[in-house]
Order: C-alpha cells, then structure tokens, then sequence
C-alpha cells in the first residue's frame, strides 16, 4: 500500500511491494549467501535465517514499462542503492526518508530491479548507530513505480493561510521537463473537500482530455514553459471561501490536484495530496491551533513490532492509534526520526497531531562531528519536510533529540538545522527535546521549549520539585523564558508480567506508580502545554544496549511489544480522559 487515498489519477502508477522479492545477503567473509523470498515491505529479521543478520543484501524483481520511469522508494534501511538493468540509478542514506531514481527511455517490455541494502554500522554512517531501539535491514516502506512523460510534476505544497476571515490554499509546484524539447502548456491547480467529487476535478482528470471548469473560485491555472530539460517552480494562491477547518475533533481534509496541461489541452500529468486548513502558532506560553489552546496528551512510538519489525502493516498502524486514542491521547511524537506516510495518513484522518522529528537520538558532541553528520541531517530534514509538508497533522518539527544542546559546537549545529527547516517552512513552529538539565544553551533558537525528564526512575528526586525547579530555571535563566514549554518524554520501566506487592522498579506496579505521580506533577504545573509519555510500546533496541536494558528491551511501554496493556494502561487512560 503507498498511501491511502491515490496520488494520481494520469499518471501511471504501480506498486512494486506489497508482494514476495528475492532476496540474498551478501556476506564480506565468503560465507554463503542466504537466499530467500522476502516481502516488501519487510524487515530481514522477521526471517528465522536472517534474524541476526547485520550487513548487505540485496532485493531483486522485474518489472514492466516503457519510457521514462520514476521508482519512488519510501524507506530503505538504511543506505540502499537502486540498479534498473544492472545501471546504478539511485543511492541513499537513511532508513526513513523517500527517494527516487528517475530512468530515461526504458524499451517497452521487461526490465530488472535490484535494490543493494546496507545496515551495516560504521564511521560512514552518523546517524544509524547503535541505540536504544533497533536499527533493522531491509526495504522496509512501500516501493512504487510511475510511467512519466515528457514532464511530471516534482514537488506540490499548499499553506493555508486565513485572512479576514478568509481560508487561502497557497499553492507552490515544481514541474519538471526530462528531454531536451522544449514544453509550453500550463498547468491546472484545484481544491476540493475530500469525499466530494466535483465536476471541475473529474473533468480535469480525463487522461488526454480537455476540460472546462465552472468552479472558479477553486482552481487557479499558471501558464508552464521549459525551454529545456531543467524544472519550473510555479505559485499560486486559491481562495477557498467556506472551507471547513481541520481540527482534532473535526480532521476535515481536502485535496489539492495539479494537472499539467499541454498547449493542446491535453492533460498529460498530476499530482494529487492532501491537506487541512489548520494555522499553528505560537503566542506567549500558548501553542494555538485555529486560535485554540493547544494542550498536548501524548506518546513517543517508535515504528517496532516483534513481527514486523519497523515495517509495521497498515491494520497495525491503525490499531497503535486505537490503543493510543482510547487512552485519550490527542498526539503522537514520532521519535526518533520521519515516520511512514501511511501512519502520517491516518493521523491526519483520525485528527491526530504529530510531532515529527529528524533521525537523531542522544549524540554526544564527538558523534556529531562525524565528518557526514551535517550532511545526513540536512538530508534527513529536506526530505522529510518536503515529503510531509502537506500534513495537518503535523503541528511542529522537531530536531536532534538528547543531542548536544549545552554545547557551542552543538549550538551551531542546532542553529543551521533550525534555519535549515524554517527556510523549506515557514509555516510550522520547530524545537527539540533536551536533556540537559539546566545547561541547555539552544532555547533561543526554537518557538517551543522542551524537555525530556525521568524523576523517579533514573532518580528519585519527588517529579513536582524536580520540574519546578527546571521550569524555574528555563524561565529565569535562558532565552526559552516566556515561550511555549512541553515536555516531550517522561515515564518509567516495566516487564510485562512482572507484578509485586514490593513495588519495585521493573514491575507493573511500580511504573503505574510513578506514571500517575509524573503525569499529575507535569498536567498540573501551570507552564506546561502538555506532555509525550515514554512511551508507547515496549520496543527492541541494539543488542549493546543490553545492560539496563533487560530482555534487551526498552520496556517503558504502556502496552508491551505485542501491545498487550500493562497496570500503567488503566492509569494513563483514568487521567487523560479525565483532562478531556
Ligand atoms: C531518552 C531518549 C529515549 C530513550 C529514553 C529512555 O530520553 O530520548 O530514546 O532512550 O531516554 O528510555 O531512557
């Protein structure tokens, strides 16, 4: 499944996964290669002679076309490199991002796929290290196949924008021409609610047709010319009056469609995606959506599951959003990095807000002056917002999670990726969550303070005294003072199973306990706008975690890794729901 609505209704599009691929390792020490049928999506390790397997591999099929093609791979983990008929046509580093390989002219007929994956870790790589959750191999995300022509469209954002009480989509496209022929035409721009189909979009989408539309008032046309191979950024704005707000009660979406046009008026490609009007913005201490006070009730997920590994299925994604939402969670923090689009569709269906963030989890200062650690997350930042731009479920980027903000080197980093993300967005406030307990230097920096803490499990110092203090600080002492101020982790181990009347750390009880202190601390201090519990499901991590780590588990999941509820479940939901 690519997505779940279709991005395309000209454009040829076919999915590659969702199906059995071949597949082989590639052992360095001349051992035999293991060979298997393995599904796409999928993790190697979901099979029993690969489930320890770290290294390279690779993914093979065939496939039909002709012409030019675009292979969109939705995350390969974590460094892959894409052959059609044995030519390299793509490389690339990190397992949560999407990327493409665009192919000239291919001779009607059968050709060959062949995706070289690595997860191997080594200096090469900044941000997959080993970590407190794993790092899996595979083609773990959809793979989609599209027939383009002359040109196609690139790149399709919308920002609602309401002035005067008036809801505007401005609209900004990439077109790009492949061949050296030069193209004028234009290209088509149209709103419309989703579930409605109206008669300006079905016209508009007759392949090679032409159409009239009567709905001016949602559709806006901008002229295209490309003398040349090379690609034309075109902007618009549509005035979408009566348009319904998207809201966490009320997630109602729309869709926006750019249709290229030839000279003859003939549609010849588009892209479809979806969007909400929604504003998100900060005032004071405030986070607002629509002008509402935000008050954030959430989990920190990470994309694992004992069967699935990070390539979870749909009906399991929805069903982590189930267990989330009847324990009255109104958002999911999307740690430690980009997540599947298809889970980023169903929050903005089900009016979940999300925190997504960049891939980085807890390096130090040396391990972000890794040669490659600018340039991986810069991709990993270009990528992920210009892939998720769309997404009103997305209320704030996030970057560098527990990295080193208490530093003057780490400080510049976090000054360039922050810039980095305000100049693709404009529209978005960013932070990064913190661990650096009162030496935090990066406050300045960000729309939103924010913090993660775990009083009561790695000390015991009482979680009301410890956050006032840290709050009293941020407000008296850093430039975070007066700013919006949440807090992105908090909670407290425990083995699935592992009851005692000794309460205990480890045990269920002992993790209810301190969830219930934590959460009471936090949802009544005055200045916090909300809180992310750490976390959703008890996830795998690297096996050199293993010390504190049992089972070589994080087990600070509400829900085990099967999601099967712990004691702390009934507390959690008790006080969410009664915060609703
Ligand atoms: C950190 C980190 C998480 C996880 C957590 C824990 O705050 O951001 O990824 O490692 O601690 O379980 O200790």
């Amino acid at each position: 499944m690519l997505r779940t609505f279709a991005t395309h209704k000209i454009r040829t599009q076919t999915e590659l996964s969702s199906c059995l691929w071949d597949f082989s390792t590639m052992p360095e020490g001349g051992e035999e290669p293991v060979r298997l049928k393995a599904l796409v999506p999928g993790c190697w390790e979901t099979y029993p002679e690969t489930r320890k397997y770290r290294g390279r591999a690779c993914y093979e099929r065939d496939f039909q076309a002709s012409g030019n093609i675009r292979l969109e791979l939705k995350g390969v983990s974590h460094t892959a490199v894409v052959y059609v008929d044995g030519v390299q046509a793509a490389s690339h580093y990190n397992a949560y991002t999407p990327f493409q390989a665009v192919v000239g002219k291919l001779a009607p007929g059968t050709h060959h796929l062949k995706v070289c994956v690595d997860n191997s870790f080594d200096s090469r790589s900044a941000l997959h290290v080993e970590n407190d959750y794993q790092t899996y191999g595979g083609i773990t995300r959809a793979v989609a196949l599209e027939e383009l022509g002359q040109v196609y469209v690139t790149s399709l954002h919308v920002t609602p924008v309401k002035r005067a009480g008036c809801w505007y989509a401005q609209i900004e496209a990439r077109v790009r021409n492949l061949e050296e022929d030069p193209f004028a035409g234009r290209v088509r721009f149209i709103v419309e609610k989703c579930g409605g189909e109206s008669k300006a979009a079905a016209g508009a989408v007759e392949k090679g047709g032409t159409e009239r539309n009567p709905q001016a008032e949602t559709t806006a046309v901008c002229t295209l010319e490309l003398a040349g191979r090379g690609e034309a950024s075109l902007n618009t704005e549509i005035l979408c009056d009566g348009a319904e707000e998207w809201s966490p009660r009320r997630p109602v979406l729309y869709t926006v469609c750019a249709v290229v046009e030839s000279g003859r008026g003939e549609a010849v490609d588009d892209l479809i995606d979806r969007f909400g009007f929604r504003e998100v913005r900060t005032e004071g201490k405030e986070i607002l959506l629509n002008g509402e006070k935000l008050r954030i009730q959430g989990f920190c997920r990470h994309e694992d599951h004992p069967q699935f590994g990070c390539a979870l299925p749909l009906a399991a994604m929805e069903q982590d959003l189930v267990l989330m939402r009847d324990m009255g969670a109104n958002s999911v923090r999307t740690s430690h990095y980009p997540n599947d689009e298809i889970f980023l569709d169903l929050c903005d269906e089900r009016g979940m807000l999300v925190w997504e963030e960049n891939h980085a989890r807890g390096l130090s200062e040396e391990a972000m002056r890794n040669p490659n650690f600018e340039r991986q997350c810069e991709d990993c930042i270009r990528e992920m917002v210009e892939a998720h731009y769309n997404h009103p479920c997305i209320y704030i980027w996030g970057i560098l999670n527990e990295c080193a903000s208490h530093t003057e080197y780490g400080k510049s980093c976090y000054e360039k990726q922050l810039s980095l993300i305000r100049s693709l967005d404009r529209s978005r406030p960013r932070s990064f969550a913190s661990c650096q307990f009162k030496t935090d230097i990066c406050f300045g920096l960000a729309e939103v303070v924010s913090y993660n803490i775990y009083p009561l499990w790695y000390h015991d110092t009482p979680a009301d005294q410890y956050l006032a203090d840290l709050y009293d600080w941020v407000q008296q002492e850093t430039e975070g003072a007066g700013k919006p101020f949440l807090i992105t982790e908090v909670g407290a181990g425990a083995i699935y199973g592992c009851r005692t009347p000794d309460r205990v750390k480890w045990s269920e009880e002992y993790q209810a306990e301190a969830l219930e202190k934590q959460l009471k601390a936090i949802l009544s201090h005055e200045g916090v706008r909300g809180v992310y519990i750490w976390q959703f499901a008890d996830c795998r991590v690297c096996d050199s975690w293993f010390h504190g780590r049992p089972r070589t588990m994080n087990n600070k999941g509400i829900v085990d890794e099967y999601r099967r509820p712990k004691l702390s479940y009934m507390t959690v939901r008790d006080i969410f729901r009664s915060r609703k």
